[in-house]
């Protein structure tokens, strides 16, 4: 019997020969880009596209050096730094098998809480052209409803009281600014990989409402020589389990302690707003275009907010993978349903994109049983999805006067599954930051369901919509009453205007 290799630099050479291993000499690269938040996406997505362009391009000058910023980050910090950075990534085919490549790109790795001040000393260092993102949607600090930068968040209170030694992204990003101003360096880009609409705009405004408060005398030199592109990022990562590794293991004789897994589709579609230059990654398949907002707005509402709503769905019924509720022909009827009458109507113009072919590729992927996406993977951090990937479709539809019966019901099944059991008893933990208020708001809807619009941050003057009030109280209380499943098929069997 064959035994693995554990993955390290030096045993690169011993790799089986149907994975791909980065044949780039790792030494030489220079590291141009900062990356906070080294979570599995950023793995399966931004160091792939620079992984090939090292491979296929011999490119040596956008190494990348990833920083773990919060205590949660340790676990991964430690593996790099055991596999010299190293990890695989595990793509699953359409037909159930696995294709394994080593990815190379991220050649240094800083954890902040250890060492905060090298984390400011890198991204202040002359060679850093990009600082990258993946801070989660809820990662920006601002207030869903108000758009306003929260400063009674402790943790900035932090930050604010001890700028030398910050926690946060925004702190970081501050005292690394000043540096280079004060070394009098050149410009940076501050790139959101996020599920954002407008994500760069968003981080913009986030850390200039910051820097505003903190450090005012910055602000002049941070308008002129920081940009932030918009982008458009995909492709769905499910969390990576034990059998993951194991089929590492015993397929492709690897042994890494933390390889990632993804589908095959991969896009990103980037604003080509670059302060210092940037890596060619149009060449391994990136697309830059002058405005990205229709590609986000397609993407956040289609797919992720689809997500949210197989989701939710599928969690109540008691499905616990993606592919299991997208394959359950009522909610895929649903689904379809909603991409169609409520979302189509409020994406505009998309120029050359051909929507039924996007909207029916999503399907497809939703449907894929081999990725195994957790639904508790889609269902945690809510607060911070719902208003980016489903609220704007309801409040353009408002406004339209068009159909919204599909995404209040998902807003319904989401104060339900606040109640933290599905319809076969069985409970679930609520992961959320704001789970507490959630899972409060929601035991107040069993009496009067408005409780749970009544949060702020979430719903804003939603709550002021009569209709909107309205149907989701009814929505609401049909679903405690009669089931997620009974409820789908009421509303798939509704006439709706497709106009
Ligand atoms: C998901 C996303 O977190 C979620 O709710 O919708 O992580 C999704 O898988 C990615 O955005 C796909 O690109």
């Amino acid at each position: 019997m064959k035994t693995s290799v554990v993955l390290n630099q030096e045993n690169l050479s011993s790799v089986l020969s149907n994975v791909k291993v980065p044949n780039y000499n790792r030494d030489e690269i220079i590291t141009s880009i900062v990356h906070i938040g080294v979570g599995n996406f950023h793995r399966s997505h931004q160091a792939y596209y620079t992984d090939m362009l090292m491979e296929q391009f011999g490119v040596t000058d956008c190494g990348i050096c990833g920083i773990g910023l919060l205590d949660y980050d340790r676990k991964i910090y430690n593996i790099l730094k055991d596999q010299d950075g190293l990890y695989t990534l595990m793509v699953k085919e359409l037909d159930g098998t696995y294709s394994a490549r080593v990815i190379g790109s991220i050649v240094e790795f800083i954890f902040a809480p250890e060492n905060p001040l090298a984390v400011i000393e890198k991204i202040a260092h002359p060679d850093i052209k990009i600082v990258s993102l993946t801070i989660t949607e809820g990662g920006y600090n601002l207030n869903e409803a108000t758009g306003k930068f929260d400063f009674s968040n402790p943790v900035i209170i932090e930050d604010m009281k001890n700028p030398r030694s910050p926690k946060t992204v925004f702190g970081y990003l501050t005292q690394a600014l000043k540096l280079r101003m004060e070394r009098e360096l050149g410009g940076i880009t501050i790139q959101s990989c996020d599920n954002i609409q407008g994500n760069g705009d968003v981080a913009k405004k986030a850390l200039t409402d910051y820097i505003k408060e903190t450090e005012p005398d910055l602000l002049p030199w941070f308008e002129e020589n920081v940009s932030f592109p918009n982008a458009m990022v995909d492709r769905i990562t499910p969390v990576t389990v034990l059998e993951d590794k194991e089929i590492l293991k015993e397929e492709f004789l690897i042994d890494d302690q933390w390889p990632v897994v993804s589908e095959p589709f991969i896009q990103w579609v980037i604003e080509d707003d670059f302060k210092a230059g940037r890596p060619v990654w149009e060449k391994v398949g990136a697309q830059f275009v002058e405005n990205v907002i229709p590609f986000e707005n397609m993407k956040l509402r289609l797919l992720n907010a689809g997500h949210t709503l197989l989701g939710m769905l599928g969690a109540l019924y008691g499905y616990d993978t993606i592919d299991e509720a997208a394959n359950d022909p009522d909610f895929e009827k649903f689904l379809v349903d909603f991409m169609d009458i409520e979302v189509t109507p409020t994406l505009g113009d998309l120029g050359e994109i051909n929507l039924k072919d996007y909207k029916k590729s999503l399907v497809d992927r939703f449907q894929n049983i081999y990725i195994k996406d957790l639904i508790s993977r889609i269902c945690s951090e809510s607060s911070a999805k719902v208003p980016i990937f489903l609220l704007p479709t309801i409040k353009d539809q408002i406004t339209g006067k068009g159909n919204i019966s599909r995404a209040n019901f998902v807003v319904a099944a989401w104060c339900r599954y606040n109640d933290g059991v599905d319809e076969n008893n069985k409970d679930y933990e609520i992961k959320d930051a704001m789970s507490d208020r959630l899972i409060r708001a929601a035991a107040l809807s069993h009496k009067d369901p408005v409780e749970f619009l009544k949060i702020e941050p979430i719903f804003g003057d939603l709550i002021e919509n009569k209709d909107f009030v309205e149907s989701f109280t009814i929505a609401l209380e049909k679903l405690r009453e009669k089931g997620v499943k009974n409820c789908v098929q009421d509303i798939n069997a509704t006439e709706t205007n497709l106009s």
